[in-house]
């Protein structure tokens, strides 16, 4: 295993002193450490890794030194088209050092998100030209990688990457005091949305927590699941596919069960629901400050207003909301939408959560049936 401090401290011999990123579950006590660690102006969580390899991009180009950006290998989707067309030799030749954790590597399991992208994740670096290492767990080898990964940076001014396995990084807990209040738990919060809304309601739930949270609700009361569309991948979309939905099935209501994290990683998406006017349309945000479902680390969820941005995007009413009441209150409005309710929830999740138990093709095609009888 690696210290998160003595890897930390190998890209500091090399003049690394900025690092960004989206958090990561296999990298979250490196993520703690650096959090811990850096001020504002020397780590910055990322909205999206896209977002990540650009902001280290500018740092480079300001100082000449080189930046970490870390990321889980579902982040090298966002991060392609800068990777590509910034980034590459062929274009800026920007070297930055990018730490990727391995979810879904082959032979180990792991969700079924994480699959297809485990498969494919060194593949993808060599088709895009990025030298990679697969992190050594023995202190001297890592830092010899490090070494050489500095070496390479600076020869042929690209980013170069080292691939992070599950259990690599020492246990380091997030110190950082827990600034975020709330009053209700996520989980308590869907609980409330599930009984306060029409039992024809069509739920798209957001990556991470919030999605096995809705699954056990089911379960414990004892329906089925295919009211539900679960993100179990691709965050940040939730809201899209909703739109998706809510569009072609103007006599449901369609709810859009969303993170502060998700939504901010693609807030463009917002506007297009706000100007499209799905009257149908809730967008849910429980915020909770943080990207719960991998460590805790914070987001700027509670430091910008997003009842406003949803105001001035468009949204029909926009509503922040932090108890039982003012949730109800808020679910039971008559009015055409777009609605955005943005719930205050606590950080954390039950320890005994459980993971969904049918397979996302199965959470498919009960749903796509489901909706379509429902039609009229
Ligand atoms: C593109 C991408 N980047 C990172 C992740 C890892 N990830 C899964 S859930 C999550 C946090 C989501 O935060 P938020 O939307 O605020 O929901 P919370 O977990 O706080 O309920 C992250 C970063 C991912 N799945 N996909």
């Amino acid at each position: 295993m690696i210290d998160p401090s003595s890897f930390v401290q190998e890209l500091q011999k090399q003049r690394t002193g900025f690092f960004t990123g989206v958090p990561d579950s296999l990298l979250r006590n490196l993520c703690a450490f650096i959090t811990d660690s850096f001020d504002a102006e020397h780590h910055i969580i990322a909205a999206n890794e896209g977002n990540a390899v650009a902001l280290a991009a500018g740092h480079y180009l300001a100082t000449g030194t080189i930046p970490m950006v870390y990321m889980q290998n579902s982040g090298e989707g966002n991060a392609v088209n800068p990777l590509l067309s910034l980034a590459d030799t062929d274009v800026y030749q920007i070297p930055l050092l990018l730490c990727i954790g391995w979810r879904g590597e082959p032979g180990v399991h792991d969700e079924p998100q994480h699959v297809k992208q485990g498969k494919v994740t060194l593949s993808l670096l060599e088709t895009m030209g990025i030298p990679y290492q697969v992190l050594s767990s023995d202190e001297a080898s890592m830092k010899v990688q490090v070494e050489q990964a500095y070496a390479t940076m600076k020869t042929e001014q690209a980013p170069v990457a080292l691939i992070v396995k599950k259990g690599l990084f020492a246990e380091y807990a997030l110190q950082q005091p827990d600034r975020v209040e709330g009053k209700l738990t996520r989980e308590e919060a869907l609980e409330i949305i599930v009984s306060h809304t029409d039992p024809r309601a069509i739920f798209v739930s957001t990556t991470g927590m919030a999605s096995r949270e809705l699954y056990e609700i089911r379960e414990r009361n004892g329906v089925g699941h295919e009211k539900d569309f679960l993100t179990v991948g691709s965050m940040g979309h939730a809201s899209q596919i909703a739109l998706g939905i809510a569009l072609s099935k103007k006599n449901r209501q369609v709810y859009c069960l969303d993170g502060d994290g998700a939504a901010l990683m693609h807030l463009g998406g917002m506007a297009i629901i706000g100007t499209t006017k799905p009257e149908n349309y809730f967008h849910i945000i429980l915020n909770n400050g943080s990207h719960d479902s991998v460590g805790g680390q914070p987001t700027v969820g509670r430091d910008v207003d997003l009842v406003g941005v949803a105001k001035s995007l468009g949204y029909a009413t926009a509503v922040k909301v932090t108890d039982e009441t003012a949730l109800v209150d808020a679910l039971a409005t008559k009015n055409a939408g777009p609605h955005c309710i943005e719930v205050l929830v606590k950080k954390g999740n039950r320890k005994d959560l459980g993971r969904p138990k049918s397979t996302p093709v199965e959470n498919k095609q009960a749903f796509m049936h489901y909706i379509a009888e429902e039609t009229t």
